[in-house]
């Protein structure tokens, strides 16, 4: 153990500890911008400066270890001035109009700068703007980019895709696209990594919400929104909400509210992509050519998008299946149209989505199979969501529970873990087993699936066949497993893949808080919706079964191929 002082404070931590994380543990926050654990950890804002008893030179938290008969300061005059100046520094080079920033109210810098009581800024340095294409679902605004480094180390370290870098040199300094490239040429996932991880205004998703208010203000046309599973464990978080007040139920009330037409769930057509991929798994596992096994889930889109850039030799090993948000918008504006006997050309289908990717998802070419233009009009994030909220006043807690509204509101407790890390593949082995063998298993037969490792392997014997899987998060995760599959080290039948750590509930478009990686504490929401459902096998969704009787036949029939499938080389 190291022994040192900090505040006049005795304090005896491990060997190793930064000054940081000892001072934490008596209770002292040193305020810091750019830090985040094992991710960024290079003292690129100088925010954590703290005095050093001895020393001339002030030294910063994060990235010094502790040295025994340490003594420091974190709060002496020297330490405030120094770091008043360097918020105020920053400050300058930072577009400051608060009222109009997206993070106003959630960013780090601001509370900083509240905090020490940066009311007057004597220095003006230049702001420096950045072209963008407004249609990527990442916008970044190089006016308010602080240079912390974050976004960089994210996406390099995380994502394996070092889209961003360091341009330019001197005061001219700033953070951008690597190698001069458009963001829509630089293999960008559109994952939201970086979004959730920056601390300011810098970074955020393309904003839709103009749109949707358009089609919900317009006599003529009929909203019809899906909600997706993770949505419902954190939309309460930027509106202040505990989570026993902001339910799913509650949800569904304030999106009636809002003036929605139809509030569907995307866990009705979860279900549905589990009876077209679980057969479509059951099809190649029995086909003697296994040149398509692995099968790969498709319905995470960052993934499809990187299996596309980084390793086009796998597409192929891709289920066909669409996402359940395509599905979905592809069945509205066919089957539901024409069971409620509306002109699909009036509806705007849309949804809410804890994912940056979604957008991109829903704009590209084939996804408009019902032949009404987009099968998804249009995708807002949760934040976006929670901003629309705001924007309409309403006061969620002042609504009741309410009902999603039938058919396309049903769902399994299968349907609602795909928010989760491995949950796809768990729903899909609860019907692949009913499939081969007739017979349910105990629902919870593949609970070796969940949980937040990295790469988890498990193998199942589902009626004398060995069932071989992999589940996967992160896209740096994803690219260690393509390596070893292609090494020849490892062979799997079936492997779920979320670009996102912990999968949607830790996507890119939910709620932020100073970087923390959240989805370790949303996943358990959806585990116990799913004993909570009387029905926990998508194949017993019953209104799934009827659309199959009244529409699609069975999966993967001709129609069910037109709608809910996708060539991924188009
Ligand atoms: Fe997901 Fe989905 S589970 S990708 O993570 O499959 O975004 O929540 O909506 O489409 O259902 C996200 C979440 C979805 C889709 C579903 C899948
Ligand atoms: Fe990297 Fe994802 Fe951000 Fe794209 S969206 S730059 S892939 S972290």
């Amino acid at each position: 153990m190291v022994n040192l002082t900090i505040n006049n404070r005795p304090v005896s931590v491990p060997e190793g500890t930064t000054i940081l994380d000892a001072a934490a543990g008596i209770g002292i926050m040193i305020p810091h911008l750019c830090y985040l654990r094992d991710i960024n950890e290079i003292a690129a804002c100088r925010v954590c400066q703290v005095e050093l008893q001895g020393k001339e030179k002030l030294i910063t938290a994060c990235n010094n270890k502790v040295e025994e008969g340490m003594v420091i300061f974190t709060n002496s005059p020297k330490v405030r001035e120094t770091r008043k100046t360097i918020v105020r520094l920053i400050l300058s080079q930072h577009d400051c109009r608060c009222a109009i920033c997206v993070r106003s109210g959630n960013c780090e810098l601001q509370k900083i700068a509240n905090d020490l009581g940066c009311i007057e800024n004597p220095y003006n340095g230049r702001i420096e703007h950045n072209d963008w294409n407004p249609e990527f679902p990442i916008i970044r605004d190089n006016a308010k980019c602080i240079k912390c480094m974050r976004c960089i180390q994210v996406c390099e370290k995380i994502q394996t895709l070092h889209v961003w870098d360091v341009v330019n040199t001197g005061s001219r300094t700033t953070v951008d696209v690597a190698n001069g490239r458009k963001i829509e040429h630089a293999d960008c996932a559109a994952c939201g990594q970086c979004v959730t991880h920056c601390p300011v205004g810098a970074l955020r998703e393309k904003d839709d919400i103009g749109k949707v208010l358009a089609a919900l203000n317009d006599p003529e046309t009929i909203t019809v929104v899906q909600v997706a599973p993770a949505v419902r464990t954190a939309w309460g978080e930027d509106l202040g909400m505990p989570g026993d007040v902001a339910t799913e139920k509650r949800l569904a009330s304030v999106l009636r509210h809002i003036g929605f037409d139809y509030v569907f769930d995307t866990n009705f057509s979860a279900d549905l992509t589990i009876m077209e991929e679980g057969n479509e798994f059951i099809e190649r596992l029995k086909n003697p050519d296994k040149s398509r096994l692995p099968m790969f889930t498709s319905c995470c889109p960052g993934w499809v998008r990187f299996v596309k850039s980084q390793y086009p030799e796998f597409v192929d090993n891709l289920s066909t299946a669409k996402s359940p948000q395509q599905m979905f918008g592809a069945v509205v504006k066919s089957y539901f149209a024409k069971k409620a006997d509306i002109d699909p050309s009036r509806i705007c289908s849309v949804s809410i989505m804890p994912c940056t990717a979604k957008k991109a998802e829903a704009a590209y070419d084939n996804m408009s199979s019902a032949g009404y233009g987009q099968d998804v009009d249009y995708v807002l994030t949760t934040r976006e969501f929670a901003r629309l909220v705001r924007g309409e006043a309403i006061i969620p807690e002042a609504l009741p529970e309410e009902d999603f509204d039938s058919p396309l509101g049903t769902y399994s407790g299968a349907g609602v873990i795909f928010g989760a890390t491995g949950g796809v593949m768990e729903a899909a082995l609860r019907s692949a087993f009913y499939l081969v063998t007739g017979k349910n298993p105990d629902a919870d037969a593949f609970s070796a699936v969940r949980g937040m490792n990295p790469w988890k392997e498990a193998a199942f014997n589902v009626g004398g066949n060995e069932i071989r899987t992999a589940t996967v998060h992160g896209l740096g995760n994803t690219r260690q497993l393509l390596d070893a599959i292609k090494r020849g080290e490892v062979k799997y039948d079936f492997v779920e893949v979320m670009a996102c750590p912990g999968g949607c509930v830790g996507g890119g478009g939910q709620p932020i808080r100073d970087g923390q990686e959240l989805a370790k504490d949303r996943a358990p929401i959806l585990y116990s919706l799913d004993r909570s459902k009387n029905i926990r096998f998508s194949h017993e969704n019953p209104d799934v079964l009827k659309m199959y009787e009244e529409f699609f036949e069975k999966p993967n029939s001709p129609v069910a191929h037109k709608l809910l499938h996708t060539d991924h080389h188009a």
